[in-house]
């Protein structure tokens, strides 16, 4: 099958704006390069009208949520529409609560499989109104997908409004959960809050800290991950940028310490995308307003052509 670039210009589900003008950074690091890349494959854009409304509908819990619904909607049947068509969706973002639209997008066209998701990201995402520090909902998506209160962690108290959006949210495109929790693998996962942490452990999620990752060489990691997976029949990969270390992610809203080098990311990246089961490949939370140079667009540029480059062999 063929690829098909995704771009998605939102940024509302950040704290720090300006994730929306990802895309258009990764492509002028792509001109930069000199690259045919983003003449090469077909790209639909997935515009945010809201994007520059200080308020929209939310309490202080989940901040936009209203938009974030008609995002995920809009994302989701994209998704939908590119697999259907046998396409490969490389879906770049954007802030990260993209990706309950890419797996509701999944789920929409495959209700029945088996799907993984690898999530390499210095967050775990998995927050929910209830427990959420910021009121950010790209600290969410894979509460969405998991369909997780965590009431057990609760924290906030969200209003009726809010709750009724989160419920819709989770529950986009008819499936809900859309993953279960032995089927998600994190990769370089380093930056959680004790509800977050509450929840890994329960659940047993499996994280690859980047001391494990220094320590066993990405070659392995990526091996295991895919054998920790090997009972799905699709997976999908999800890279926020800021699980790179902050040398190189000064580029992104919320950069942590002691993350990955680009040299790892690359290696793990292209050693993933050689397997037959991924199905979608997502990169996101690229913000050229925090950058110098547009170094980070570049970086991200080099990873989503290298994986793209695996695809197209493996085609
Ligand atoms: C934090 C930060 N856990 C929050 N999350 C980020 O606000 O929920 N995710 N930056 O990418
Ligand atoms: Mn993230
Ligand atoms: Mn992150
Ligand atoms: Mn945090």
């Amino acid at each position: 099958h063929k690829l098909k670039l995704i771009e998605v210009r939102s940024e509302i589900g950040a704290g720090t704006r300006g994730a929306s003008l990802g895309p258009d950074a990764i492509r002028i690091a792509s001109l930069d390069f000199s690259s045919r890349f983003f003449k090469r494959y077909p790209c639909v854009s997935i515009p945010d009208e809201n994007h520059l409304l200080f308020e929209s509908s939310g309490d202080r819990y989940a901040k936009r949520i209203s938009g974030i619904l008609t995002m995920t909607e809009r994302i989701g049947e994209e998704v939908c529409r590119t697999l259907e068509k046998g396409e490969f969706p490389i879906i770049v973002g954007g802030d990260h609560s993209i990706a309950a639209g890419t797996v509701a997008g999944i789920r929409m066209a495959f209700p029945k499989i088996r799907l993984g998701v690898i999530w390499i990201d210095a967050h775990a995402d998995i927050h929910s109104p209830y427990t959420t520090p910021s009121g950010n909902m790209h600290g969410m998506p894979n509460a969405i997908s998991l369909d997780e209160d965590n009431l057990e962690s609760t924290l906030n108290a969200p209003d009726q409004e809010t709750l009724n959006f989160w419920y819709q949210l989770k529950n986009v495109g008819g499936i809900c959960p859309k993953i279960t929790y032995e089927n998600i693998v994190m990769i370089g996962v380093r930056d959680t809050e004790p509800a977050e942490d509450h929840l890994l452990e329960k659940r047993g999620i499996r994280n690859f800290s980047a001391k494990e990752i220094r320590r066993a060489g990405v070659e392995k990691v990526a091996v295991e991950t895919l054998k920790y997976l090997d009972d799905c029949d699709l997976i999908h990969v999800s890279f926020d940028v800021d699980v790179l270390d902050p040398s190189v992610s000064r580029g992104t809203g919320t950069p942590v310490p002691n993350g990955i080098t680009i040299k790892e990311a690359r290696t793990l990246v292209i050693r993933l995308m050689q397997s037959k089961k991924i199905g979608t490949f997502e990169l996101v939370e690229v913000n050229p307003t925090l950058d110098r140079e547009n170094l980070m667009a570049e970086q991200a540029f080099d990873i989503l052509l290298r994986a793209s480059n695996q695809l197209t062999h493996n085609i």
